[in-house]
């Protein structure tokens, strides 16, 4: 018998990149403006990488949909409306489907492609990338544009294959709609997905178990629809939107209150909080007084704001009191937007699961086994997020030069240079990876993308064919990183930024806390130094 995935001839190109999301497709524009050969390969069967994959129901953006789009491309933005100030997952699918086919990119995408591998030829300096169907694809530089939350994590309990019930995680939702109407359901997890799915789905279930392992803070979302004048009023003003953007920390359209917390009267706080709490979006987290990250009374003054509020509307006292966290602070991991969710413990066919007093033990054939008892159910949510902003990149195989992989060279949490190379990685860039910024994403990946383009520009100007990154110049970043969260209350909270949600992942701070403008500022400062500790040659 032969094996036809050996014949098919490797795929030359300049550049290839992983991943057809928000930064991979962003990537591909500009690198084929920038006249280079380049590709995108994605796993998905469609492209929007988050906005592909995440479609189970109540999906939805927390940041405003109008700050969250190609700023880049003119006429996207005169002809593309937004409906509601916060989409959900079916607009935000059909914007990247748009983008692709505007600007031409279909054909440069290859999809229902899963990477596998990618080795590092060190005398030619060239990537081979094997993929799961035996394509192969051989580039000068290879882009890792997976996502920072793209790898799916299941409880580590056993029997999830037991199970004959339907079961799905919100990350691989199917295509088609999963009917939830009179059925007995569990969800497990309540981070940003559990808070959607539980919410849309409690009104149509007959039962259902919200397990919860540890409470987020949840604020509304004050969500509604945009019409065709406020569209105009906004299209009218995206310079203006996309420059606030890039002056604010997390690139939301929000800035900081310039005052700490403490520093006007109760009541003037109250108020402020308040007016916070009625507004759009995350500026209960962004909008807040300066401190709130950094003065532990300042903190506990908007984390009482907010469990005075899920007091008031949780009916049950003793539910109200689980559903407050406890373990951290307001803004210590990134908040949950909401719409409803707590008010949803007021019905009497939702029961709250307190993980923490009755873990769950074992999946069976009928539902779940808890310390307590069986919850049989007829389907599983699992809502447990993702073994975050490395796991993706670790598992495309990447080996560089050696023969190492970055799986080895991560052991102990990643060791990168901007957050997008990393030593011994040749020709290797990352778009949204540790140690770069993160907030309202896209504005994050737009600045990288960017910048990998001029890297790789300058490349071609002085013919040069590899690029990497010293050891001591990603030490030096390392330190930076870490040194951008020392003394705030974030350093001690435990999230998929600190690698604290999987099981056995060395605890190490995966993102960057001196905000978007400084990560900015650091970036152009080593391209204006003519790449200074990166080795080109
Ligand atoms: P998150 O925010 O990582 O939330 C996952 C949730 O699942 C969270 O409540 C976890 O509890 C819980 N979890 C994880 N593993 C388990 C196990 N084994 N058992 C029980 N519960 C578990 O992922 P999301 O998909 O909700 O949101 C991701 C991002 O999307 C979010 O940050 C926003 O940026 C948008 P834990 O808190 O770890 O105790």
């Amino acid at each position: 018998m032969t094996d036809n995935r050996q014949t098919q001839p490797p795929v030359e190109l300049d550049v290839l990149i992983v991943g057809a999301g928000v930064a991979g497709i962003h990537q591909l524009a500009l690198a084929r403006e920038n006249g280079l050969n380049a590709r995108v390969v994605d796993e998905a069967d469609g492209v929007g990488g988050t906005w592909f994959w995440n479609r189970y129901p109540g999906a939805r953006l927390d940041s405003e949909s109008y700050s969250y789009g190609y700023f880049f491309d003119e006429q996207l933005r005169k002809e593309w409306s937004w409906s509601e100030e916060f989409v959900g997952q079916p607009e935000l699918e059909r914007y990247f489907n748009a983008a692709v086919d505007r600007m031409g990119l279909r054909d440069s995408i290859d999809l229902g492609v899963r990477v596998v591998g990618a080795d590092f030829d060190e005398k030619n300096n060239y990537w081979t990338i094997r993929c799961e169907s035996g394509a192969v694809y051989v580039a000068r530089v290879l882009i890792s544009a997976v996502g920072l939350l793209s790898a799916p994590q299941y409880p580590r309990v056993p029997g999830l294959e037991r199970f004959t019930g339907e079961s799905h995680h919100t990350a691989r939702w199917p295509k088609e709609p999963v009917d939830f109407h009179g059925k007995r359901v569990a969800v497990i997890g309540t981070g940003s997905s559990g808070v959607q799915i539980i919410t849309e789905i409690a009104p149509q279930v007959e039962r259902l178990y919200v397990l919860q392992r540890t409470p987020n803070w949840c604020t509304p979302i004050n969500n509604r629809e945009i019409d065709a004048a406020r569209m105009q009023a906004l299209r009218d003003s995206y310079d203006q939107i996309h420059q606030t953007c890039m002056t604010s920390p997390q690139a939301f359209i929000h800035t900081p209150r310039p005052e700490g917390a403490l520093d006007v009267t109760e009541r003037e706080r109250i108020e402020y909080l308040q007016q916070l709490w009625d507004a759009p979006g995350m500026t209960m987290y962004v909008k807040n007084f300066r401190d709130i990250l950094t003065s532990q009374a300042a903190n506990d003054a908007v984390s009482d704001f907010i469990a005075q509020k899920i007091k008031d509307r949780v009916r049950d006292p003793a539910i109200a009191e689980k559903l407050i966290p406890a373990d951290h602070g307001f803004g210590m991991k990134r908040p949950v937007l909401e719409n409803g969710y707590y008010e949803v413990f007021n019905r009497p066919h939702i029961e709250l699961v307190d993980m923490g007093t009755e873990p769950l033990l074992e999946v069976t054939e009928h539902g779940l086994r808890t310390s307590a008892r069986e919850l049989e159910v007829d389907v599983v949510v699992y809502a447990t997020g993702f073994d975050a902003v490395t796991g993706s990149i670790v598992r495309l195989g990447v080996r560089g030069t050696n023969g190492q992989t970055l799986g080895d060279y991560w052991t102990d949490g990643p060791q990168t240079n901007l957050g997008m190379m990393v030593h011994g990685f040749p020709n290797f860039f990352i778009i949204g990876g540790p140690h770069g910024p993160t907030g309202n994403n896209p504005r994050a990946s737009e600045f990288q993308v960017q910048w990998v383009t001029s890297c790789l520009r300058h490349m071609r100007e002085h013919s040069l064919s590899r690029i990497e990154t010293t050891r001591e110049a990603e030490r030096e970043w390392v330190r930076h990183v870490n040194g951008t969260i020392r003394g705030t209350l974030t350093e001690n909270a435990n999230s998929w930024g600190f690698g604290s949600n999987v099981p056995g992942k060395p605890r190490a701070y995966l993102l960057y806390g001196g905000g978007q403008p400084l990560y900015r500022a650091q970036c152009r400062e080593v391209a204006d130094r003519s790449y200074a500790g990166l080795t080109l040659s």
